[in-house]
């Protein structure tokens, strides 16, 4: 299905006095506090987030896995719900591919589809974390790090396929997230662990084309749990240097130890040039993909505020690559993915209302109950006017959900591809 223009300006009607009402208050009050409210929008409406190919069908955990009905069988049916979620929010005009999950057949119509609903290709994503069919070397030990050269080999060719898959596509970086590890002590020696994956990174870099970036994505545990190859930004940081200047680090936010500081790390690594890409998603314990900013609000918008600083502050650092990284075990698919980019905006928007003038002058002056107050100050606002307005600029819905399922999406999507099917790839 796709969403017929005149529908959703129907479904826009209902709550538009409303959002005019409450978007020309926030406007008088922001302008009134010297902010450039139609810059804000304009930023609002420029920020475009990838959705993983991965993530449109339900993920399970390791002790099952919960269908949801319509889910998309094919690539195809992939990008047409990314374009759903994009023709209503206007936000995520582009796809990630997980290769081999998603290799596309007809390259042509692949991108001809892709095109037809404003969607971009974004980085692609290698996986070295599972054999494949007719594989000849096993990852079970690990893959651009394994004791065997072999199998270092293998995964050294499997990404620069990937890259391959991708120029056909017109994507433009490479994604490498490593499993490689150790479950016990004394499994593998750590210096050559880490050196043969340098190596390895090494090998593939140069024969990255001259317009693509690599990024490394790093994790502290999880699939293995005594130890990781690739733990922290700092690993990852050290091996992009290694690598050269088009190798960055990347963030995922489940990626870190309980209660670790990302806004600082986000800071560090802009700073010095180095962010390279991100991936969205809340937590409560560990890696759990939960939808953006369901559990900690405030941190992404501290994290946020570290990344409008650095987009505004450093020119060193490229712009990063956005993407959703999350999981959907018991919500609709769709409906969480709409729920996270709402969510990612509006951190976004507040964002971009902090006073960076007022808190220099704050944090010189070490007034640091001020300096707390300006960021809350910016956080506490309702910015929800202006996230309506930048969709509504771009010809989206003025309430995602409520236009997703006024529109009876889900049920016209199980209608098209039954109830029974499952989302391809994984
Ligand atoms: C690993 O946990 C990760 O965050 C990496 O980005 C993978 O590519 C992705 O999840 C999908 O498994
Ligand atoms: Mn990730
Ligand atoms: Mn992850």
């Amino acid at each position: 299905m796709k969403i017929d223009k005149g529908q959703l300006g129907d479904t826009n009607k209902t709550g538009i006095t409303e959002h005019n009402e409450r978007y020309d208050f926030l406007a008088y009050t922001l302008l009134k506090k010297g902010k450039d409210v139609n810059a804000i929008v304009k930023k609002l409406q420029d920020f475009q987030v990838a959705i993983p190919s991965w993530a449109l069908g339900a993920g399970g955990t390791r002790f099952g896995r919960f269908g949801f009905q319509g889910e998309p069988s094919s690539l195809e049916l992939k990008i047409d719900d990314v374009g759903l979620i994009h023709s209503l929010t206007q936000s995520a005009g582009a796809i990630s591919l997980h290769i081999p999950w998603d290799v596309p057949t007809d390259y042509n119509a692949i991108k001809d589809l892709a095109n037809s609903h404003d969607i971009l290709f974004d980085a692609v994503n290698s996986n070295t974390f599972q054999d494949q069919k007719n594989s000849k070397e096993s990852y079970k030990f690990g893959s651009l790090s394994n004791t065997s050269k072999a199998a270092r080999e293998q995964a050294v060719a499997h990404n620069i396929e990937v890259v391959k898959i991708g120029e056909k596509l017109g994507s433009k970086s490479l994604t490498v997230w490593l499993a490689d590890g150790s479950n016990f002590p004394g499994q593998t020696n750590f210096q050559s662990a880490l050196q043969n994956t340098e190596d390895s990174l090494k090998d593939i870099y140069k024969t990255l084309p001259e317009d693509w970036k690599m990024f490394i994505e790093y994790k502290p545990y999880e699939p293995n749990f005594y130890s990781t190859v690739i733990q922290d930004w700092g690993t990852s940081f050290m091996l992009a240097n290694a690598c050269g200047e088009k190798a960055y680090t990347l963030v995922d936010l489940g990626h870190h130890l309980p209660n670790t500081n990302i806004e600082q790390i986000v800071s560090t690594l802009m700073l010095k040039g180095k962010l390279g890409g991100f991936h969205f998603n809340d937590s409560k314990y560990g890696d759990d993909d939960l939808t953006v900013g369901s559990v900690k609000p405030y941190a992404l918008f501290l994290i946020f505020n570290a990344l409008v600083y650095g987009m505004e502050n450093n020119p060193q650092n490229p712009y990063p690559a956005w993407m959703i990284d999350a999981s959907h075990n018991i919500k609709d698919p769709l409906e969480d993915l709409i729920q996270s980019l709402e969510a990612i905006q509006e951190a976004h928007a507040k964002a971009l209302l902090v006073d960076q003038k007022l808190l220099l002058e704050a944090q010189l002056n070490h007034d640091v109950v001020k300096c707390q107050e300006i960021l809350q100050d910016a956080y506490r606002t309702d910015v929800r006017p202006l996230l309506q307005k930048a969709r509504l600029n771009r010809g989206g819905a003025l309430n995602p959900i409520d236009a997703y399922r006024s529109l009876k999406v889900r049920e016209n999507l199980i209608k098209e591809r039954g109830a029974n099917s499952v989302a391809s790839g994984l």
